[in-house]
């Protein structure tokens, strides 16, 4: 087994690391400084002969090795360096100190400095951190503790991060659904999110302002009262709690607020209460946070700090992939697939520009069918597009070094619908009636040569 020898050179550090205790696979090592008056501490073994090339030659290092040098001594340091060079040139070197910089140590090919202090200063601030999010949770605990019906208000037309958030505070607050409900003033809309709220088994009511009169207490998750603007009913003029990641706003009152602008999400922050708590974290709570997190980040793209990238990676060890995954690619219904399978038959890419036509078809099929298609060859530009209800739904996708997908839909969909996206990713929506109107119907055919055409155009524009 490879091993670790921690060489130390005086009673003080050796003192620390006696305390520590030497891991499974390591040694501590004691090669006293000259001038050190003390004894041999318990638990060290000492190396005779000092620092001599034979006396590390006796420690027969082997490949898998390494060495970390404790110490503030720079003529010892050096003397080791030199000793491990010379009798072990393979093993990597870490040099543990707080007073030695670069300039105190010689040259070596495989060497790392750190400091003893930066080591233990970090998880201190890890550690603060966390109580800081503990305090902050408990004081939000004991506000709510006494309310019997709590809702927790997310945006109208709530987002994974909000959703992820709401079902998150009712768990750090032990509560169930009954006494505190997820509530929104509209219904969670895109078909994404809602294929969310259903893996998760989550329920989001809509409320009206009167229906905030059975609430003793009221959280806001993801979103500042102030949003509402002069619609903001007057329950939500002063409410209990605010956690929220977007800038502070004014003009409300809330007892406990916790707005974080510099955060990627607000699950990042609720991430934080999680962790500080030292609670279960089940895999379907920790699914919809990291969830949460990608989604408003743009899978650690966009306006992402290092606490969104902190909580990410302290999540990913405890979700479910085949939960995320279920929410991620909602699973295609049977009529939808055959849709597919239709438009695959007669299936082209002109121009760069793969498009298939799907007819009428659920919501969700289309943006699925739009990152399927992106996979034709020679294609550059994916485009999907169904009907659904009154209207034509497209979704568009590119392969990222061509013109950005929001600004062609706004072109394609311009004087006739609303349309818009990212640079890879977009959708726009046409009302069929101003589509038969613009192009004399609303066939399969009509459809393709109508789209193929208009964005043919917009992406040369
Ligand atoms: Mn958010």
């Amino acid at each position: 087994m490879a091993r670790r020898i921690i060489l130390c050179d005086g009673a003080e550090i050796a003192r620390l690391w006696g305390r520590i205790g030497a891991g499974e696979d390591e040694e501590l090592t004691w090669v006293p400084r000259e001038g050190e008056s003390r004894a041999r501490p318990p638990g060290f073994r000492a190396l005779p002969g000092g620092l001599s090339a034979e006396a590390i030659a006796r420690l027969d290092l082997k490949e898998g090795d390494g060495v970390a040098l404790a110490s503030e001594d720079g003529p010892w340091v050096r003397a080791a360096v030199a000793a491990i060079d010379a009798g072990a040139p393979e093993s990597p070197v870490l040099v543990l100190t707080d007073r030695l910089g670069d300039e105190d140590l010689p040259e070596h090919p495989c060497l790392r400095r750190a400091g003893l202090r930066s080591l233990i200063r970090d998880d201190v601030d890890e550690e603060f951190d966390l109580l800081w999010n503990l305090r902050r949770l408990e004081n939000i605990r004991a506000l709510l503790e006494p309310r019997s019906k709590v809702g927790i208000l997310l945006q109208p037309d709530p987002d994974p991060d909000g959703i992820a958030c709401g079902y998150a505070l009712r768990a750090l607050l032990g509560r169930k659904s009954s006494t505190c409900p997820l509530i929104s003033f509209g219904e969670v809309k895109r078909p994404e999110n809602r294929a969310m709220v259903q893996a998760l088994g989550l329920e989001v009511r809509t409320v009206t302002a009167e229906d905030l009169d059975e609430f003793d207490g009221l959280a806001l998750v993801d979103v500042q009262p102030s949003v509402f603007g002069d619609e903001m009913p007057a329950r939500v003029r002063s409410v209990d709690v605010v956690i929220d990641h977007h800038p502070e706003r004014s003009g409300y009152d809330a007892v406990i607020r916790d707005i974080r602008p510099g955060y990627g999400a607000t699950a990042t922050i609720i991430t934080g209460y999680v962790r500080s708590a030292g609670m279960e974290i089940r895999p379907r709570l920790a699914t919809a946070l990291i969830y949460g997190v990608k989604s408003d980040t743009q899978l650690l793209g966009r306006e992402t700090s290092h606490q969104d990238i902190s909580a990410f990676a302290w999540l990913h060890q405890w979700h479910s992939p085949a939960l995320l995954r279920r929410i991620e690619r909602p699973a295609l219904p049977l009529d939808g697939l055959k849709a597919l399978g239709r438009a695959l038959s007669h299936t082209s890419v002109e121009d760069g520009i793969h498009l298939l036509v799907l007819g009428r078809v659920r919501e969700d099929v289309i943006p699925q069918v739009a990152d399927l298609g992106l996979q034709a060859e020679d294609a550059e530009w994916s485009v999907a597009a169904g009907i659904v209800n009154t209207d034509l739904v497209f979704s568009v996708r590119n392969v990222g070094y061509v013109r950005a997908a929001g600004e062609v839909v706004r072109a394609v969909v311009e004087g006739l619908g609303v349309g818009g996206g990212h640079r890879s990713m977009a959708k726009g929506i046409i009302p069929l009636k101003s589509f038969r109107k613009a192009y004399g119907g609303a066939d399969r055919n009509t459809i393709r040569k109508a789209l193929l055409e208009a964005f043919s155009k917009a992406i040369l524009d």
